[in-house]
Parts: structure tokens; C-alpha cells; sequence
């Protein structure tokens, strides 16, 4: 059945009358209310507080210790509040216009096509959006993936099936000595020691398959390669004293879950003495002690690898549970 024009005009004709009018003021008043409320509730959760703390960092992990870590985190945080105030704005209108144009009789609406300035918008503004994305990334991820040309420390990563050394270097390159060592076995954690305050220069170099070195607190990992492949990186400092664990990133073999080691951050000072002993002789661990800082791993520990056993879930009190 269609509508007659008699039967839709008289609700057109009051709209126009003067209660109408009044009744759209209010709803203009209603609605920049609205606005001025949104508006500043943006503004005291921006300036106010932590947006990041408060939203849970938006699933990114929090806690860098490196300046490189902070800078994606901000660049990461400021993309879900850009990606919030687009959706929020889309989901808006799609809702308004849900209301507003919804069927009040059988009569065709109002057919638009060719709205020149509407097609030139929704085509500028997702380029926009993007540009502007890619452009913060491409600034940052510049800015943590550069090296310099003389780091405070710079520290050889060899990995290995299925542990790690870490060897101490006077200078860059595959050319340069190491000064000291620092070797992971199946009974010990191997810690690498490191300064706040100082650049590092990591160089990674793998003996035989794929690996991947990753401190999560760096919120950073990059892939050891085996042969001439020699990854580099830079943190500009450490910026937390304490212990934090590092893990292998890459499948790599039966004992990949197994690949831990420590990263052991320690002030400038007692880094240089931790190295002397290390150039003294010393074992790691009476380094460690020398310098009052705990001689084994705080944050993981060895793992029980039974590679004596044929059957690697022999005898395990956990095989079977839960089924
Ligand atoms: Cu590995």
C-alpha cells in the first residue's frame, strides 16, 4: 500500500510550526550539551591522568625500561585513542542516521547520488588517517631501530641449541675481542649483566638454527641468524635496575620453551667491577657475588630437560592430568 501525500504532509506542516521549532531548539541544546560533556571528559582523561594505565595500556604490555620501549608504547597508545575518536565519530553517526532517516511511511525517500564534496571526503579523510599513522610509525620506528657509531657497551649474543653466551666486546664487528664471557649450561641460567644509563650495542650471531632474542621489558626482539647474518641493535640505556627474564622468540627445537637466560640490569659502577673480575678469572657467578648482587637467576631457572630419558614425559606426575 503507498501512502497518500495527505497522509504525510500534515506531520511535515507541524513540524515546521512553532512548538516544532521550540522542540528543536531544545534538542539542539541537548545535543551540544552532549558535546560540551564529551568534549571535556576527553580533556580531563587526556591531561588528567595516565590514559594508557587507565585502559590497561590497550593490550600492550607495560613497563619498558628503555626509552625505545617507551616511544612505541606512546606511539601505540596514541593510535588507539585516534582509532577511538574515529570510531566513536563513525559509530556516531551510523546510529544518527539510524534514527534520523528511519521509515516513517511507504513513500521513497529522497534518492542523493553524485554528492561531489561526500565522495571527495570519505576518500581524503581514510588517506589521511592512514598518512598520519604512517608517518609516526616510520619517524619511530626509525628512531629504535637506529645504531650509532660508538655505544657505550656493546655486547656479542650467540645463541645455540638451547642455551645462549653473552661475550663482552672491545669494539664492532665480527673482528672485534671479546673481553669477557658469559655461558649458559643445562644446571645454570646464564645472566647477562648490563649498566642503566649507558648505550648498548647488541650483536646477535647464532651457531646453528633461527633464534630470537627477547627481553620483554625492551618490548623489542629481533632474530639471531646463523651464518654471515649478524643482526645489530642499540637500546640508548636501561633505565631500571633489577632482574628481568629473556627468552628465546623463535621455534627452534625440542628445548625452545627451555631457552631462558637473565638480563641483569646494575649500576654503572658495579658494572665495571662485575667486568674486571670477569677479566680477573672470575666464574660469573663469584662476579656476581663480588659486586652484592644475587650469583644465579632470580626470574626463571633451569628446566628439567630428562635428556637421559628416551620418553620425555616419562614419570611426570603431570602427564594425564586433566584429562
Ligand atoms: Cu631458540
Amino acid at each position: 500500500m503507498v501512502a497518500r501525500s495527505s497522509e504525510v504532509r500534515p506531520t511535515a506542516v507541524q513540524r515546521s510550526a512553532s512548538p516544532g521549532a521550540g522542540a528543536r531548539r531544545g534538542r539542539r541544546a541537548g545535543r551540544l550539551a552532549g558535546l560540551g560533556f564529551g568534549g571535556a571528559s576527553l580533556l580531563v582523561l587526556l591531561t588528567g591522568c595516565d590514559v594508557g594505565a587507565a585502559f590497561g595500556g590497550f593490550g600492550w604490555p607495560q613497563g619498558g625500561i628503555t626509552p625505545e620501549a617507551r616511544r612505541m608504547y606512546d606511539l601505540w597508545i596514541a593510535s588507539c585513542i585516534a582509532a577511538l575518536v574515529v570510531g566513536l565519530l563513525v559509530w556516531g553517526l551510523i546510529f544518527w542516521c539510524i534514527v534520523r532517516y528511519r521509515k516513517r511511511g511507504n513513500e521513497l525517500p529522497v534518492q542523493t547520488r553524485y554528492n561531489l564534496p561526500m565522495e571527495f571526503l570519505y576518500t581524503i579523510a581514510p588517506v589521511l588517517v592512514v598518512a598520519v599513522l604512517f608517518y609516526y610509525t616510520a619517524v619511530i620506528q626509525t628512531d629504535v631501530v637506529k645504531t650509532t657509531r660508538n655505544p657505550d657497551v656493546t655486547v656479542e649474543v650467540v645463541a645455540f641449541k638451547w642455551n645462549w653466551q653473552f661475550n663482552y666486546r672491545d669494539g664492532q664487528g665480527e673482528d672485534a675481542n671479546t673481553t669477557a664471557s658469559v655461558l649458559g649450561t643445562s644446571e645454570v641460567i646464564p645472566i647477562l649483566v648490563l649498566p642503566t644509563d649507558r648505550s648498548i650495542r647488541f650483536e646477535e650471531t647464532s651457531r646453528d638454527v633461527v633464534h630470537s632474542f627477547w627481553v620483554p621489558e625492551m618490548l623489542f626482539k629481533r632474530d639471531v641468524m646463523p651464518g654471515n647474518i649478524r643482526n645489530v641493535f642499540e637500546v640508548s640505556r636501561l633505565e631500571g635496575e633489577g632482574a628481568y627474564v629473556g627468552r628465546c622468540a623463535e621455534l627452534c627445537g625440542s628445548y625452545h620453551a627451555f631457552m631462558n637466560f637473565e638480563l641483569r640490569v646494575v649500576t654503572p659502577e658495579k658494572f665495571d667491577r662485575f667486568l674486571a673480575a670477569k677479566q680477573d678469572g672470575a666464574s660469573t657467578q663469584d662476579a656476581l657475588t663480588a659486586i652484592g648482587e644475587e650469583p644465579y637467576a632470580v626470574t626463571t631457572r633451569p628446566f628439567e630437560t630428562r635428556r637421559t630419558e628416551h620418553n620425555f614425559n616419562q614419570g611426570s606426575a603431570a602427564a594425564g592430568a586433566g584429562s
